[in-house]
């Protein structure tokens, strides 16, 4: 019920009303805006990092249900100044599908999934580890549940 009341507030904030979708639904929307995506909870499911090799300094923690993300990170609430930034990720759980351009323009080839990356750990340390040129990931949704 919590991360509901947090979605509630999050959309509430857009300017074009957003409707609660179930994951059936949204499994058929195709780009634009975010949906069911949370930003800097406790207990993410992929965390985003400035730095390589999730050096210190900027992170984005993201939880995300099943078909849930945001095609463009800096139309977020709390997301915001998170485009053309990420240069090393942690996956946690969940798969994972990145984009370089916003209305899920570009995807990566790479599918992100916790034992994925070089070592297996869900860590993807460079850009090259997770399919995108440097600094250019715009959009993330997550595949499954
Ligand atoms: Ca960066």
């Amino acid at each position: 019920m919590k991360d509901k009341q947090l979605f509630t507030e999050l959309t509430a904030e857009f300017e074009a009303p957003v409707t609660e979708l179930d994951d059936e639904v949204a499994a058929t929307c195709s780009g634009g805006a975010a949906i069911d995506i949370y930003f800097g909870g406790p207990n993410p499911d992929v965390i985003l990092y400035d730095k390589e090799n999730r050096g210190l300094g900027d992170a984005l923690q993201i939880n995300a249900k099943a078909f849930g993300g945001d095609d463009n990170l800096d139309n977020s609430a709390i997301g915001s100044g998170w485009n053309n930034k990420t240069s090393s990720i942690q996956v946690i759980r969940g798969n994972w599908v990145i984009y370089q351009d916003s209305g899920k323009g570009r995807p990566s080839k790479v599918i992100l999934t916790p034992n994925g990356g070089p070592k297996k750990d869900g860590v993807y340390p460079n850009a090259k580890a997770f399919g995108l040129p440097d600094n250019s990931l715009t959009g993330i949704f997550r595949t499954n549940v």
